[in-house]
């Protein structure tokens, strides 16, 4: 009797905690919409991205595929039929579909919640697949919705007409310590544990944990910021042809760019528009909204390089004193505001050294939140990478096109961010909200 009481209570918890694990996540997409007109959430704002319907309407039929279909057996296919399958409609593309109205795109929404929590009162979840074992799938999905709200936040801040009432709750913190930017610490290299075996929440471009070997390096304490990258301007950083690879090169001249994105001159000062905010560039934050190209100019300007991958991993999350693997710069605790610049709702990035629990084991600064960090690995499955449960998440975008960012911005969400995360995006692209640090062979 007693055993089977504390299955029933256990079943309970599980589901009353995805229960609360996707509300949370509708939560917050519902506040990030609540200040725009139905024109807003329809129109295209840029080829780059997506009509923010579009978003949401993907997001409930994402959820609705893996929550109410796929969670019975094998998985058939990876993404939907439809409007909503992003292969078959590129972005540029995505505001000419038929797309529903406000009205009814949250009413799709609710709908399919409702089934999915009917649906999950219905489940065993620990019957033994793995795609139901702790949750895995729902974890998946209200990653899913993270994401897309990070997406969406890209948007908005390329956003046509009025500038987005950006529905800020946090200010972000003064330093509160002393960064000496610009400097690095080693790192004494070895075989280093790259990479996790979680089942619970990590994707599967994240897996297996391997052993790589890595060479000592040196790596910048904090994410290059305005200050040095302006630096690297007024140097005629963008005119210098020896800088720029012949890739990043051909990137500028097409694009003119002179300086990061969303950037002007007024006079000798750099201003920069944040959402509905415009105001001087402050020297005191990490530079955001770079190309893979600029960073590598930049890195080369210094007398520096980009980390790779594996690099940065180490550094984020590798003690060589203790052998010690840390799932956060900070360690296991899990995120709060005072750990990071994460969650959305500073709306911007924050000055080095704001956040004093943002440190890991070697003494690098930052390096989840304020923005994501370019790295120079191509984005490529781990050896004994195994597909699960979908390919094209990420299977479908190993290769040589992507380069690998990590870290988090403050526009991404605590529960799509830990040491091992690896997002990837074409190395032409800024929209993003990118920065980098650099790195140095010993
Ligand atoms: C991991 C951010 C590159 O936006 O293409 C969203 C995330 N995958 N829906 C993307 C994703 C499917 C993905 N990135
Ligand atoms: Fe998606």
């Amino acid at each position: 009797m007693a055993e089977s009481t504390e299955t029933r209570s256990s079943v309970d918890t599980d589901v009353a905690r995805i229960t609360e694990l996707l509300r949370e996540a509708r939560a917050r997409t519902i506040r990030l919409i609540e200040p725009l007109s139905d024109e807003d959430l329809r129109v295209q704002h840029d080829p780059l991205m997506s009509p923010i319907v579009w978003d949401l309407g993907h997001i409930a039929h994402f959820e609705e595929l893996w929550l109410t279909r796929n969670v019975h057996g094998k998985v058939e296919f990876g993404e939907m039929p439809g409007i909503y399958n992003p292969f078959e409609h590129p972005r540029r593309v995505r505001g000419a579909l038929d797309l529903p109205g406000r009205d009814e795109v949250l009413e799709i929404l609710s709908e399919v919640r409702q089934r999915v929590l009917d649906k999950l009162e219905t489940l065993d979840l620990e019957a033994g697949d793995p795609l139901l074992r702790d949750g895995y799938v729902y974890a998946m999905v209200a990653q899913h919705e993270y994401q897309h709200n990070e997406t969406m936040l890209q948007t908005l801040q390329l956003k046509r007409g009025s500038a987005y009432r950006a529905p800020r709750a946090f200010s972000v913190p003064d330093p509160a310590i002393q960064v000496a930017v610009g400097s690095m610490v080693r790192f004494p290299g070895g075989m280093i544990p790259i990479g996790t075996g979680d089942r619970r929440v990590a994707y599967d471009n994240e897996r297996p944990r391997h052993l790589v070997g890595l060479q000592p390096f040196r790596i910048d304490v904090s994410p290059v910021t305005n200050a040095q990258y302006i630096a690297f301007l007024e140097d005629g950083g963008y005119s210098r042809r020896e800088l720029w690879s012949e890739a990043g090169w051909a990137w500028k001249q097409a694009d003119e760019a002179s300086a990061p994105k969303y950037w002007s001159r007024d006079g000798t000062t750099w201003h920069t528009r944040v959402f509905d905010r415009t105001g001087p560039v402050d020297p005191r934050r990490p530079v955001c909204h770079v190309t893979y190209h600029e960073a590598e100019a930049f890195a080369r300007w210094a007398g520096k390089r980009l980390p790779n991958e594996f690099e940065w991993e180490a550094a984020a999350s590798f003690d060589p004193q203790t052998g010690a693997h840390r799932t956060f710069p900070w360690g296991e605790d899990p995120w709060t505001p005072a750990h990071a610049n994460l969650d959305q709702l500073t709306f911007e990035t924050a000055p080095v050294g704001a956040y004093p629990l943002n440190i890991s084991p070697i003494g690098c600064y930052g390096m989840i939140g304020d923005a994501w960090e370019w790295t120079s690995s191509d984005f490529r499955a781990y050896p004994g990478y195994e597909m699960f449960p979908y390919p094209e998440y990420s299977e479908t975008f190993f290769g040589s096109e992507y380069k690998v960012l990590r870290g988090g911005s403050f526009a991404t969400r605590p529960g799509a961010i830990r040491n091992t995360f690896r997002n990837w995006d074409y190395p032409i692209r800024r929209q993003i909200f990118s920065g980098f640090r650099c790195a140095s062979d010993d």
